[in-house]
């Protein structure tokens, strides 16, 4: 018998889409998006409609395993779930006595985008245990400061009003590989004659189907965005009554700009004179004007700066007032849920002064677990995310991992490089399986997901692993107890707004709700009249931040660095690929196994289409094959991000190149300035 049964998709991904699975005998056979949903509209994009390859893949992890073999060797015994549960218990219990709990450290990040399985028992199990907490900044910590900053929320301009823009400026946004739900709204917005610009870096395919396409110097967007307001305050174009209600600083910033003249912003972001003169006019001229700004900016070494920047731009023009108009980073601050009923930072440890556990920065993790430390971590907790793949720096990083003396748990779906480390590896369910309440980043729809297929073998969820684990170390609180219903019973019952009147029973009826957001049937307008978040309740400008300056590793940065390694890498997301998730798939693999070099760059190395190269800097280095391409211009250098190290021929991945310093902001990773070189393999060994 055919059935057809409803899920959400929990990747990491703004689009949070909703998802009809078709069933037979138990088995899926077909996933697509549902059409009745007004963003997912339908489809599905071409990695998720594939998804059923990964549910049903012979290397999905299905029972609890032990290690046998050396550390990262990735060999394996079959264990029951109660002597993984009871050897897991014992072991953080032992840590716990011998070196204090903060010496165990959680990691996870977004393997989903549930709120049961992201972020619920586990919180509350960590919490009781008075382990290290998780400082998250791998993805969007700098962006999220940023807009906090400025506007005091992590909200924005709806998709659905892209569709009313005349101007719409894709900022550090790769929509087509990374936010396709809001291409329609965009290709709708052309066709009543809207202006699109691109500012990337790297010629995309969302850049190559812009009007105008502005490829930055990495990390340039800072003097772009003064660029602009030099010419919008230059000419009068600014909203003087929308600057004086409801903006501070803006006086000072405005003289601040005057430094900020196009030619000498030119120079910053290899944009022409005329191109920068272009888009400040159409950006205040064309209206309603809109900005998708996107992570690809924050990811520098000012990101904070260059975010924070962008974000002032639709309150000079009083853009905020319009339908179709603002700024879009992220949605996910509307998601008002009772955080502290879902993760009880209540049960935490503290010490007799009222001192919570130390917190440790995601993005340090090779530090974090290689350097000489006087309190090193002695055990670690990974699920829902591979840091071994996507944390930088990554020789450190498996530096770290092969610690004989660290104790390593990994609950996971594949045998990442992370599971490969794990001392007990457990299985994980996939969102198909299991019960979840889901936000999202770039809409305002909240939606529930129940079981629509059997789990696997012996797979249990996240939330299931952490109450039998919180039983196995005899934690009685009532809490540990919950079920999935209690625990979305209880994100629910919150006192913000967006939140007002819904229920779990709604949602199971309706599977998806819009968030109460201002007037039912009025578009969401959140600064047409003020509604900041700041303490001073105003657009709060920042010029004191505002100094341009390149960054340090870029062509413009420190001179001896750029001698040794005169190109820029970006390795920024793919169309196949979700971070590291889907690094079992060849096609993908194929992609991130390419060197994207401009032929100039290409011609002087004696590359040819095809080769084998070497990229190296001073953390790493790895092989690539060389693809000629004027996607990138000279100096700039691209590959796909992120594979599977076990993937590639020298089992090496993107990040042994990238840099763990912060950058500027939020404590936020700064992948995006990266400087290296290239040689033929055959050069290599003579380097
Ligand atoms: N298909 C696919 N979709 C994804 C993901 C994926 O891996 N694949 N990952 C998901 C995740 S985790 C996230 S956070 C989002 C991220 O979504 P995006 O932010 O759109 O993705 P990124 O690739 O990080 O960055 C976007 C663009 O920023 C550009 N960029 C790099 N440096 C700079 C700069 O200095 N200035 C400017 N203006 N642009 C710059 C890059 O070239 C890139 O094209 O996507 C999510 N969706
Ligand atoms: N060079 C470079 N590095 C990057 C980036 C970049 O652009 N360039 N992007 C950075 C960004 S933005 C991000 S967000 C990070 C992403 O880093 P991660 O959050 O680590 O993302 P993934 O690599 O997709 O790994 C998620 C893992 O979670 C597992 N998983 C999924 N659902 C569940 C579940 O329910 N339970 C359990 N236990 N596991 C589950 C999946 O199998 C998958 O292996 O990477 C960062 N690293
Ligand atoms: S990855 Fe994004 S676009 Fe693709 S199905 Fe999931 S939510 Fe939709
Ligand atoms: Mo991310």
């Amino acid at each position: 018998m055919t059935e057809t049964r409803h899920s959400v998709c929990a990747l990491d991904c703004p689009d949070c889409c909703s998802v009809l699975v078709q069933v037979q005998d138990n088995r899926a056979t077909r996933l697509k998006g549902d059409p009745s949903h007004p963003i997912t509209k339908g489809f599905l994009c071409a990695k998720v409609t594939r998804y059923l390859d990964r549910e049903y893949h012979p290397e999905r992890i299905l029972y609890p395993q032990r290690r046998v073999g050396a550390k990262g060797e990735g060999r394996f015994e079959r264990i029951s779930w109660d002597d993984a549960i009871g050897e897991i218990a014992e072991r953080l219990h032992g840590t716990t006595l011998k070196h204090g709990p903060e010496a165990i450290l959680p990691y996870s990040y977004g393997g989903t985008m549930g709120q049961l399985n992201g972020s619920s028992m586990d919180r509350r199990f960590f919490h009781r245990l008075g382990a290290s907490r998780l400082d998250r900044t791998i993805c969007a910590s700098t962006g999220a400061a940023a807009l906090q900053l400025t506007l005091g929320v992590r909200t924005g301009t709806e998709p659905e009003q892209f569709a009313k823009s005349r101007c719409i400026i894709a900022w550090g946004a790769n929509i087509l590989a990374t936010n396709v739900h809001l291409w329609p709204f965009i290709v709708e917005a052309r066709r009543n004659g809207a202006k699109f610009y691109v500012i990337d870096p790297l010629r995309t395919k969302t850049a190559a189907l812009a009007d105008r396409h502005l490829a930055v110097n990495p990390g340039s967007d800072a003097a772009l965005a003064l660029g602009m307001m030099h010419i919008i305050f230059r000419d009068g174009l600014e909203d003087r009554d929308y600057l004086e209600k409801h903006c501070s600083g803006w006086e000072e910033l405005k003289e601040k700009a005057i430094a900020y003249a196009p030619h000498r912003v030119s120079q910053y972001t290899g944009i022409e004179v005329e191109t920068i003169e272009e888009l400040a006019r159409d950006y205040a001229t064309l209206r309603p004007a809109a900005i998708r700004m996107n992570y690809g900016i924050q990811r520098s070494e000012r990101g904070g700066m260059s975010a924070h920047a962008v974000s002032l731009l639709p309150a000079i023009i009083g853009s905020w007032k319009e339908e179709g108009g603002g700024l879009q980073l992220t949605t996910s601050g509307a998601f008002g849920f009772n955080r502290q009923a879902l993760e009880r930072p209540d049960l935490q440890w503290k010490s007799p002064l009222g001192r919570e556990a130390r917190l440790r920065n995601m993005s340090e993790i090779g530090k974090e677990l290689a350097m000489p430390s006087e309190h090193p971590v002695h055990a670690l907790f990974v699920y829902n995310s591979n840091p071994v793949a996507i944390a930088p720096n990554a020789n450190r990083v498996h530096e770290g991992f092969a610690r004989e003396d660290l104790f390593t748990v990994v609950m996971e779906q594949f045998p990442t490089d992370t599971a490969r480390y794990a001392d007990v590896l457990l299985p994980a369910t996939t969102f198909l399986e299991h019960t979840d309440l889901y936000f999202a980043y770039g809409h305002y729809y909240l939606q529930l997901a129940r079981p629509a297929l059997p789990a696997p073998g012996e797979c249990k969820s996240n939330v299931e692993v952490f109450r039998l684990l919180a039983d196995a170390m005899g934690f009685d609180d009532p809490c540990f107890q919950d079920s999935d219903d209690d625990l979305m019973r209880q994100a629910l019952d919150s006192q913000h707004p967006a939140l007002r009147g819904i229920t779990l029973e709604d949602l199971e009826a309706r599977r998806s709700i819009r968030l109460n957001l201002g007037k039912e049937g009025a578009p969401f307008l959140p600064h047409a009249v003020g509604g900041f978040g700041t303490p001073s309740r105003r657009c709060e400008f920042h010029p004191e931040r505002l100094e341009y300056k390149p960054p340090i590793e870029s062509r413009w940065g420190h001179e001896e660095l750029r001698r040794d390694y005169p190109l820029e890498l970006i390795s920024a997301k793919v169309e196949s690929g979700m971070n590291s998730t889907f690094g079992y798939r060849t096609d993908f693999d194929a992609e991130c196994g390419k060197l994207r070099i401009h032929p100039q760059d290409a011609s002087v190395r004696g590359i040819e289409n095809g080769m084998d190269v070497v990229v190296f800097n001073k953390r790493g280095q790895l092989r690539l094959l060389a693809a000629l391409s004027d996607s990138v211009k000279p100096g700039l250098v691209s590959v796909a991000s992120v594979r599977w190290s076990r993937q590639a021929p020298d089992g090496k991945s993107i990040n042994v190149l990238t840099s763990d310093a912060l950058n500027d902001l939020g404590g936020g990773p700064s992948f995006f300035n990266c400087l290296v070189q290239v040689a033929l393999s055959s050069h290599a060994d003579s380097l």
